[in-house]
């Protein structure tokens, strides 16, 4: 398959050697560089053999028919990854952590997959997990040798118990914050009905996707999309305007927009300047004090007809900006000023942020409600044998996480989410 130039036959290990690859009709294809890695030093532990050719569509098709013509076959979806968890080189949490790499969609969530790969979760559950295991040890000791093992006291119990909780609610609170780094930060546009939200939606996308029409309530539904601004991840939401009264599918629209600005985590306020402050914003004043709130003051061509000392005194603005989105240039300090409140609205996160998928979060959950549940039996004065079965579930919903308890099929669901051959 791959010639090497002269006639040395040594193929030194983890060295990049220069041939030429044959075609199956032993063709020259491309000038290519070969690497052998006998295991254990290799991805997967075992012997592995790479050849690195220049991309494009025919090459690696032609490389690729002549290995399986001399004996190769392709890999499945995540083979390599999977083999590399089975031969114990990468626990479960990490070989996720590929694929969060390879997904990642913003630079923080390719930091933070890359510090799973290299164990930030596995080492956090692995440690809580053998805890746990240790305390079950001696909780099983004490039934098995009875009253020759000093018995554990309650208070000894509790103690242990509150720093496991401790530890896990931990975890639990880094999944959250890794989360908005991975998901995007949740950026709501919000204003009364005709401001220039979807407007200002559609401007900042790069893209004609809502509707813009002269007719106030013309978004009834959320819209959400995706958006990159200087390596952050935003989730950009364009939301029903707020006012009194309306509709019902209308009032339907505003209640999504109330919910939206729940889980807020940047704001972006559009007021039409041109009109008096209006009245339904009462829920913005309480969101602008716990969100970095944006605030802009579009329409800026008409008569004013807007106090800005009131909006200042309303809303806790990190920022006011006038503008005129009829001009789509006017669109860009208003991104700049975006990238600041974001960059405000993630400061704090990065410090012990993880990434937690959604399999790993479910199995952290219920590891947590196991060990409320021994808290709760605890105080209950529950007979240790009961106990000790929440504290086994707490152990198995850990190890669900690094893989020490997983079924064949959650592994065949896993990998089978990995591109061809990784
Ligand atoms: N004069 C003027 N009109 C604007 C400006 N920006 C947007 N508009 C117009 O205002 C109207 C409403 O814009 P939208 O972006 O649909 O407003 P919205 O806030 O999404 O409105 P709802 O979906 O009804 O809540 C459209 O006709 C826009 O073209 C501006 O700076 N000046
Ligand atoms: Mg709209």
């Amino acid at each position: 398959m791959v010639r090497r130039p002269g006639s040395d036959p040594v193929w030194e290990p983890h060295r990049l050697h220069p041939g030429l690859a044959l075609s199956a009709s032993d063709q020259v294809v491309d000038e290519v560089l070969a690497v052998f890695m006998p295991g254990p030093r290799s991805y997967t532990r075992e012997d592995v053999a790479e050849i690195h050719c220049h991309g494009g569509l025919a090459v690696p098709g032609l490389i690729l028919d002549s290995c399986v013509m001399h004996g190769a076959r392709l890999a499945e979806p995540g083979e390599f990854t999977l083999r590399a968890f089975l031969s114990g080189r990468l626990d479960l949490a990490q070989a996720e952590s590929v694929l969060a790499l390879i997904q990642a969609g913003s630079a923080t969530a390719a930091r933070l997959a890359a510090e799973g790969l290299h164990g930030a979760l596995s080492r956090q559950v692995g440690a809580l997990r053998l805890e746990l295991l240790e305390w079950l040890a001696d909780w099983e000791a004490e039934f098995d040798f009875g009253e020759e093992v000093p018995a554990m006291s309650p208070d000894q119990a509790g103690l242990r118990l509150e720093r496991a909780l401790r530890g896990l609610q931990g975890i639990l609170a880094g999944a959250e914050e890794g989360r908005g780094g991975i998901e995007g930060l949740r950026t709501v546009l919000v204003g009364p009905p005709n401001a220039g939200k979807s407007t200002l939606w559609n401007l900042l996308l790069g893209e004609e996707r809502a509707l813009v029409t002269p007719h106030p309530g013309t978004t009834r539904d959320l819209l959400e999309h995706p958006m990159r601004l200087g390596g952050l991840c935003l989730r950009l939401v364009d939301s029903a305007g707020l006012r009194p009264g309306g509709g019902a599918v209308e009032r339907l629209g505003m209640e999504r927009s109330r919910q939206a600005l729940a889980d807020a985590e940047v704001l972006v306020v559009v007021l039409d300047s041109s009109r008096p402050w209006p009245r339904g914003l009462e829920m913005l004043e309480e969101v602008s004090r716990r969100v970095p709130t944006l605030v802009v003051l579009n329409k800026q061509d008409l008569p004013a007809g807007l106090d800005v000392g009131e909006v200042e005194e309303r809303l806790s603005a990190f920022r006011v900006l006038p503008t005129c989105l009829l001009n789509p240039e006017q669109v860009q300090p208003v991104r700049e000023a975006l990238l600041e409140a974001a960059r405000s609205g993630s400061a704090g996160r990065t410090a012990g942020a993880l990434s937690v998928n959604r399999r790993q979060w479910q199995a952290l959950v219920r590891a947590a409600e196991h060990l409320e549940a021994l808290a709760g039996g605890l105080q209950e004065g529950m007979p240790g044998d009961c106990l000790a079965v929440d504290l086994r579930q707490a152990i198995t919903a850990l190890g669900e996480v690094t893989g020490e308890d997983v079924t064949e099929q959650v592994l065949e669901q896993i990998f089978s989410r990995f591109c061809l051959g990784k």
